[in-house]
């Protein structure tokens, strides 16, 4: 078919040149959306991240840490779906101009050297201005994974573009060779059967995900039942309030990833390295059966916004941190330890918080078994610090003498992210009609692990404030309810409210974004009485 196109440069039929660059277009947009397909199988397949997933989080660390979070706090939760969407939408319109471009000479030789270019120019330049290194060296799959699966894509696009651009073209004019059926079968087939082969082969080697019995339990990733939870003891029992303790299927998740990676046990293992007496390698086996110990501990996103619902606390139970480093023999002279994770995620935490006894290296959550999302087989607890620091999917603790940087830090986050003071009112709900006289107000308080000392409601604008009544925290790493039985008339337009921590430091009144360091500020609720 080739020869056909090239022998006819002069008198074959020719499209117009507007014609063939609309087309290529058309061509090249279909070829990157079969290439997105080949992407989604060998993602599902092998489990490790795939082109847009490292091109996004690329772009996202290096993004100033303020334009991403204003972006962030516009968007709210939709924002990772609404970032990888336009990430796709951004590979379909490259492919269309990449086509146009293919269309001048649109022969299979021309293909091939778009592919080529395209493995150069993502493998060798962008990965490695994106900080993954040159083939994805610097990502835990590694450059032949990352290597062979950009070709493979890049291949796929080539493929699809050549087939795709002589089938329009064939229609606009049917002078135009098509290619033929079965070369377009056989391609067709190649192109299958290596996208399936490589993913498969990789996970049944090694990327040592494979399928089995060890798999994060389907039951509890589908969101199933989960052991009934104690009902909040009176008086923090009003109707709406925080459960003291989050369901998991409640508690909320926040990840880098657009998937999160599965991680299998049976093939998981966790390293404890760096500035220690003994490096060690356990199996999810070993870990599980090393003295247990379990504890209550809220845990907060740094992005949460004043009044948000990206908190909650939960039973968790694994090793004292604490005790396995210094089965490692961990060196006083340590600086940071450094926590690697499945995902690629990195983050660290000053050595002397690792040591702190409360400090949990959990593999249950609730009485079950973690589940994926947060973070299966095991995952950080560190008292007093954001969410972030809590690194999820563990697979390496390395103890550091310098000044190591997460991936949210790279960004700007704050690095050492000790928990601000916040006090949410879950009840009455925002905007709720309610009649004068008498009004239970609650919710939740939490600084981390300095305690809530004193909770205070306001009615009147931050004139006066009353005291709440405050129950203890079901550990000192735990959030606190709070209730309040106050009186309203319809001078009262809303409700604030305002927490002191355990060292008698008032709560930020001063309103701040989430980014850097957290959010500050008072939850405020409009109320209307009537
Ligand atoms: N490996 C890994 N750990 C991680 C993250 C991540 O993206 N990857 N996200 C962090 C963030 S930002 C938060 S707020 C908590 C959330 O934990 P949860 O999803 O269990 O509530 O996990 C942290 N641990
Ligand atoms: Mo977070």
């Amino acid at each position: 078919m080739t020869d056909t196109l090239e022998a006819a440069t002069d008198q074959s039929p020719r499209l117009p040149d507007y014609n063939a660059r609309r087309l290529g277009f058309t061509a090249g947009v279909i070829a990157a959306a079969v290439m997105l397909l080949a992407i989604a199988v060998l993602r599902l397949l092998s489990g490790v991240q795939s082109l847009p997933e490292v091109v996004a989080e690329g772009v996202l660390v290096n993004l100033p840490g303020a334009l991403f979070s204003a972006v962030l706090d516009s968007l709210q939760h939709a924002a990772k779906q609404l970032f990888y969407l336009a990430i796709a939408i951004g590979m379909l319109i490259v492919g269309g101009l990449l086509g146009r471009w293919f269309a001048a000479a649109p022969t299979w030789q021309r293909a091939c050297k778009m592919v080529i270019g395209l493995w150069v120019v993502f493998g060798v330049v962008i990965y490695t201005l994106l900080g993954a290194g040159i083939f994805g060296s610097a990502l835990s799959a590694g450059p032949v994974w990352h290597g062979l699966s950009l070709l493979l894509i890049f291949g796929v696009y080539g493929l699809a573009l050549w087939h795709t651009y002589a089938w329009l073209a064939h229609r606009a004019m049917p002078q135009l060779p098509d290619t033929s059926r079965r070369i377009f079968l056989r391609n067709a087939a190649v192109a299958m059967v290596a996208t399936v082969g490589l993913g498969s082969l990789w996970r049944l080697t090694i990327g040592g995900t494979v399928a089995g019995g060890t798999q994060v339990p389907t039951r509890v990733a589908a969101g199933g039942s989960t052991p009934a939870l104690p009902p909040n003891p009176p008086p923090f029992d009003l109707k709406g309030i925080s459960p003291e303790i989050t369901d998991v299927n409640d508690f909320y998740t926040v990840s880098k990833n657009f998937i999160d990676p599965s991680v299998d046990a049976g093939g998981w293992k966790l390293t404890v390295d760096g500035l220690v007496d003994n490096p060690m390698t356990l199996n999810y086996d070993q870990l599980t059966a090393l003295p247990p110990t379990e504890g209550y501990y809220t845990l907060m996103c740094i992005s949460n916004e004043i009044g948000g619902d990206l908190w909650g606390n939960a039973m968790w139970r694994g090793v004292s941190l604490k005790w396995l480093l210094e089965q490692a023999g961990v060196h006083a002279d340590g600086y940071k330890a450094v926590f690697s994770a499945a995902d690629d995620y990195k983050d660290s935490v000053m050595l002397a918080n690792a040591l702190n006894p409360d400090a949990l290296l959990a593999w249950e959550m609730n009485g079950q078994p973690l589940r994926k999302e947060h973070g299966y087989p095991a995952r950080l607890l560190i008292p007093g610090i954001y969410g972030m620091k809590n690194v999820k999917w563990l697979t390496g603790i390395s103890i550091v003498a310098n000044d190591f940087k997460g991936f949210w830090q790279n960004q700007g986050w704050d690095d050492a992210a000790p928990y601000q003071t916040e006090s949410r009112i879950d009840v009455p709900h925002g905007r709720d009609t309610l009649s004068a006289g008498p009004l239970s107000v609650g919710g939740v308080a939490f600084a981390g692990n300095r305690g809530i000392q004193s909770v205070e409601v306001s009615t009147d604008g931050e004139q006066t404030w009353q005291a709440a009544q405050v129950k203890p925290g079901l550990s000192s790493n735990t959030w606190q309810l709070w209730r309040a039985d106050i009186t309203v008339n319809n001078a009262v337009h809303d409700l604030r409210v305002r927490a002191t921590d355990g060292t008698g430091k008032l709560q930020t009144r001063q309103s701040a974004d989430p980014f850097p360091s957290g959010a500050t500020g008072y939850d405020t609720v409009r109320i209307a009485v009537s």
